[in-house]
């Protein structure tokens, strides 16, 4: 049985598609979820999505244990504020896909400086919604390796 992917999303993400069209357009989540499964092709997919720390953690904590072939988060706020989530991430042996739907770089400097990044395999900011099915595409790409390599 192939290992999943996991594709978590954080606060506010739920959302999607319903206001900013400009900064993050008018797809729905659940668009952006047919997406990642139509670019995982057969390998499996658990896509999520809470405007709870913990919960973000619990299903970081699955995906060691299950164990998953990688992590695509977009952790949305917990990105700039979560420690949880950061210490969480640092357990995952396995590639980790921080994505943005924006470029939070040309954002305000509350937007800008991400603590997962420094954790993160590769980061994938300012693709639109599209982002998730060009990170899904490296995923398959990376898979079975350790972080990092
Ligand atoms: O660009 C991204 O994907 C973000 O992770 C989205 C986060 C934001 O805090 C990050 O800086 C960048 C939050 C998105 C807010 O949720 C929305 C939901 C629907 C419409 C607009 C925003």
């Amino acid at each position: 049985m192939t290992s999943p992917i996991y594709v978590l999303n954080g606060p506010n993400l739920n959302r999607l598609g319903t206001r900013e069209p400009d900064i993050y357009g008018s797809t729905t989540l659940a668009e952006v979820e047919a997406l990642c499964h139509a670019s995982a092709g057969a390998v499996p997919l658990e896509f999520r999505q809470s405007n709870r720390e913990y919960e973000i953690v619990d299903w970081v904590h699955e995906a060691i244990d299950r164990p998953a072939a990688g992590i695509i988060i977009n952790p949305a706020a917990f990105t700039f504020t979560s420690i949880a989530v950061l210490d969480a991430l640092k357990m995952f042996p396995r590639p980790i896909l921080e994505l943005h739907i924006s470029n939070i770089h040309r954002r305000e400097d509350i937007y800008r400086h991400s603590l997962v990044s420094k954790i993160a395999t590769a980061v994938i900011a300012g693709l639109g919604p599209r982002g998730y099915g060009v990170a899904v595409q490296a995923m398959l790409q990376l898979t079975d390796r350790p972080r990092g390599t």
